[in-house]
């Protein structure tokens, strides 16, 4: 699916407007702080990036965007300013692929997913997601108890009923179907999400089946559902919350018993070894939270993650 010689764009989105804590803005300049372009280079990748874009020109994309600017609709907060960066996310993320290369979307909170997808489905509109978190993200501005749109990013993109809204109907059309995602890692799925995920027949691998079956089958399993011959190009979107507080817990949602530094990795490794990958998000660090040392763990965490999927092995 990608052009010789292989880059990697790397999309720094230091966003946090889908949420309400300050600081998960700051994660792309961590990640590439802590060295997260040379190590994609010296897996042999070459490596574009244009810096930490705020990709909007609407006013503040602060999370404590001005109400009077930004007025909540349908519940949802800062809806004109989430749908404005993920509306030029796609943009670039699309031009990226179109070119041959292979985004790394480094957020940011996981909004942007709405942006990074659709960005790869205008180039593949045959790829299949990998969602990796804590949390189904599949909150439609209906069912929204927090009005917090990285809660909310799948539902859009499966165009699922109340999606379409304003400011969101001018540019994001449905462009994946329910059984082209399959989400590991869940353990926090609010009641009106467990009711979309099972009427729409969405295969979930939750905590629960990775202990069940352990985490080797649940990849293979989630692959097989919606990627059974191996042909069709992979988006992996890595929520770190997916992952245990022990592991990468400098995130604003983070929730206990969550998948081990192995499993998460294996995650990655098992996506790069079917050599289908087209695009990657890592998204949810916060550097601003927790400890210095959690911090530095996180961070490393998250560029680790990334190298893993971008083809780092163990030997
Ligand atoms: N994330 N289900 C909750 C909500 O606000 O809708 C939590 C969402 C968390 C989102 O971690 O990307
Ligand atoms: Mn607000
Ligand atoms: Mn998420
Ligand atoms: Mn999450």
């Amino acid at each position: 699916f990608l052009k010789e010689p292989p880059t990697v764009a790397v999309v720094g989105c230091p966003f946090s407007g889908g949420q309400a804590r300050p600081g998960v803005d700051l994660g792309p300049n961590a990640l590439v702080e802590f060295g997260l372009l040379n190590q994609i280079k010296q897996l042999g990748w070459n490596v574009s990036y244009d810096g930490a874009k705020p990709f909007a020109d609407i006013a503040h994309t602060r999370h404590d965007a001005d109400d009077a600017v930004d007025p909540p609709s349908h519940n949802m907060k800062n809806a004109r300013l989430v749908s404005a960066v993920c509306e030029r996310l796609a943009e670039v993320v699309g031009q990226h692929a179109k070119r041959g290369e292979l985004p790394v979307t480094v957020g940011g909170d996981h909004s942007l997913a709405l942006g990074s997808i659709a960005g790869t489905m205008s180039k593949h509109p045959d790829a299949c997601v990998l969602w990796i978190d804590a949390h189904a993200d599949i909150n439609t501005p209906l069912t929204t108890t927090t009005g917090n749109l990285h809660g909310c990013p799948v539902s859009f993109l499966l165009g699922l009923d109340g999606t379409d809204v304003a400011p969101f109907n001018k540019w994001a059309k449905p462009c994946l179907s329910p059984n082209r995602i399959v989400y590991i890692g869940l353990r926090d799925v609010d009641p009106a999400e467990k009711r979309i995920l099972r009427e729409n027949n969405i295969k979930c691998f939750t905590m629960h089946d990775v202990d069940k079956y352990g985490i080797g089958a649940c990849v293979q399993k989630a692959l097989d559902h919606v990627n059974p011959e191996r042909t069709r190009p992979v988006h992996l979107s890595f929520d770190v919350d997916a992952t245990d507080p022990s592991v990468a817990g400098s995130t604003g949602t983070p929730v206990r018993g969550g998948l081990t530094f192995r499993e998460g990795h294996y995650i990655c490794e098992a996506v790069a070894e079917t050599g289908c990958l087209v695009a990657l998000d890592i998204m949810e660090v916060n550097p601003t939270l927790g400890d210095e040392k959690l911090v530095e763990q996180t961070v490393a965490v998250g560029c680790s993650l990334a190298r893993a999927a971008l083809g780092e092995t163990l030997l």
